[in-house]
């Protein structure tokens, strides 16, 4: 595990971003751990956020022209890396926004910000059917530009119809990579490590065990 992937989990765990329980996903699995990425409700924590996904994105070595991040929670992540990526690594990288329902006044549109053209990295949280990247992706392909990843905070590395998790899926089905500041596997690492998360190192195995993908 690198450095920022640590210090990212400290900062989801600090934050209550990253808790464990008992929850109802989307796809109407019960999960022992939710990540909730609203939790990053300071200017301080999403600075922070802001520089793990530019690490990983830096780290990945995935050539990128611009970045973008669909609404809601992708816009806020966007424009974090963005600002990540500028201060801390002299490179100051075009990015947008679509709004959920297009504006029929003023500048009008769905889509706010740089044009989206060249390779587009999609910026968003968390990735567990794909569901609101295969939205994006539509999006980016219909404006003519090329996606050229996806940059996620947390792959929950579920089994999505088949045998592979969504990140594999989508990551065949276009032909990009997908790039995850950490994984479950990472969390389960890291929750092995620390003696007051044993049971809830247990309950993590047993889920992964069950919805995991094959290993
Ligand atoms: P997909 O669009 O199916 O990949 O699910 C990802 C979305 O599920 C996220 O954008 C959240 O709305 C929600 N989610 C979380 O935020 N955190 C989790 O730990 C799990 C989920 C989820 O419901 O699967």
């Amino acid at each position: 595990m690198h450095a920022y992937q640590r210090d990212f989990i400290e900062l989801t765990l600090r934050r209550d971003v990253l808790r464990f329980g008992e929850f109802t996903l989307k796809s109407g699995r019960q999960s022992p751990y939710f990540f909730n990425m609203g939790r990053i409700d300071s200017g301080a924590a999403l600075a922070q956020l802001g520089r793990a996904y530019a690490a990983a994105l830096v780290n990945s070595g995935v050539a990128v022209d611009m970045l973008f991040g669909p609404a809601y929670k992708g816009i806020a992540l966007a424009a974090a890396t963005a600002i990540a990526l500028a201060d801390g690594h002299g490179r100051d990288l075009p990015w947008a926004y679509n709004r959920k329902e297009a504006k029929n006044h003023g500048e009008g549109g769905v889509l706010v910000g740089a044009p989206l053209e060249g390779r587009v990295l999609i910026v968003d949280d968390v990735m567990t059917a794909g569901t609101a990247v295969r939205e994006a992706l539509a999006l980016i392909r219909a404006q003519g530009a090329t996606p050229a990843g996806v940059l996620i905070a947390l792959d929950r590395q579920e089994r999505g119809q088949g045998e592979r998790s969504a990140a594999q899926e989508v990551a065949a089905d276009h032909g990009i990579p997908v790039i995850a500041i950490t994984s479950l596997d990472d969390v389960l690492a890291y929750a092995g490590e620390q003696p007051r998360l044993t049971a809830e190192h247990a309950r993590l195995l047993a889920y992964r065990e069950r919805y995991g993908v094959r290993r």
